[in-house]
């Protein structure tokens, strides 16, 4: 019988994956936290997403955490901050060598859900796909984008990639997983807390360059310090290109913060300067700026890890 994907977390790309993966024909069961979620989830009849207007429902099947069916392969699809919670709750549901498919961004979560569940093969996922939820089990299709999949542990891709493909799901394997997810999370620490600490768009960091350029070489340095050089290369370059790109968006962290949601900050800046200590990497703007992040966090009744 064909592998079930189980989907923790009904949020915004977790029903993304979800609705792509039921609509080729695979077997999906989402994985909301209790029962009375999952008597709202059956209320609306199945996951909605809207690509480009256009609303379909999906009667994806559900179930609860405490559900008895074994996992074989299992996708995570909540925040950074929920992630080694959730998994360690399915831990006793988790068959042998199953595989868990991590769509956390930032870096920190992955290693602390792969130490909760030795047994099983976790995989990494960096991101660029956008969506949002504009209902509850509803999402909108935002961004096209890509998915980096990797296992640091083991560069042999798993049989399952085809599904991918076959739901239109763009994504490719990578040996260099923490390259991409370290490129991404240096990206997110130059930009996003500026955009909030400033409270602009992305394109409003042009008028703060040499802010960006300061943390984008202290960001190389970690990098290179970590054993991550190729992540460095051409940083601030990218970094630019992302902000011109970008220039007309509210980065995510902005958004979080403006909607009085838990913003990342400990798989990101967090995490970043946690590392640069533990190899006593000078790193004074970066420091600077985690502080008034939190500062500003803390300010708006926001947790600051
Ligand atoms: P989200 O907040 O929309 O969804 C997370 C869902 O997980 C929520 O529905 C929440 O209730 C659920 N959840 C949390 N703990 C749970 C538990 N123990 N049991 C069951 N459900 C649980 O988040 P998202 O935007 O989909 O982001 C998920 C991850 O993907 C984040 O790390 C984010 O940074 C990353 N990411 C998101 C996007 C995007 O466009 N949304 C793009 C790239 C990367
Ligand atoms: O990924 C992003 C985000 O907003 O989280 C970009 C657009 C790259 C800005 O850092």
């Amino acid at each position: 019988m064909a592998t079930t994907w189980h989907i923790l977390g009904a949020g915004s790309l977790g029903s993304l994956w979800a609705t792509r993966l039921f609509r080729a024909g695979f077997a999906v069961q989402l994985i909301l936290r209790d029962a009375e979620r999952l008597a709202a989830y059956h209320a609306e009849g199945g996951l909605t997403l809207d690509e480009k207007g256009l609303r379909r429902t999906y009667a994806v099947a559900a179930q609860t955490l405490d559900a008895t069916e074994p996992i074989e392969r299992l996708l995570v699809a909540c925040k950074a901050y929920d992630a080694e919670q959730a998994v360690s709750s399915l831990a006793s549901r988790l068959a042998p060598g199953a595989h868990i498919l991590l769509l956390q961004n930032g870096l920190g979560s992955q290693d602390a859900v792969a130490a909760s569940v030795p047994a099983a093969r976790c995989i990494s996922i960096s991101s660029t796909e956008g969506a949002f939820r504009d209902q509850d089990f509803s999402v909108v299709f935002a961004g096209q984008g890509f998915n980096w999949l990797g296992d640091p542990a083991n560069p042999t891709p798993p049989d399952w990639l085809h599904a991918l493909q076959a739901s239109g799901i763009p994504g490719q394997w990578t040996p260099d997983i923490l390259t991409r997810l370290w490129r991404k999370l240096a990206l997110n620490c130059a930009i996003n807390p500026l955009t909030v600490l400033y409270d602009c768009r992305n394109g409003g960091l042009l008028e703060h360059d040499q802010e960006v350029a300061s943390l984008c070489a202290e960001l190389a340095q970690i990098l290179e310090r970590c054993g991550q050089p190729a992540a460095a290369v051409d940083l601030y370059a990218d970094v630019r290109r992302v902000i011109q790109a970008t220039a007309a968006n509210y980065s995510s962290m902005y958004q979080d913060v403006a909607q009085g949601r838990r913003t990342e900050i400990s798989y990101l800046l967090g995490h970043a300067c946690a590392i640069a200590a533990r190899h006593q990497c000078q790193v004074p703007a970066l420091n600077q700026l985690h502080e008034r992040l939190i500062e500003h966090l803390t300010a708006r009744g926001l947790p600051s890890d």
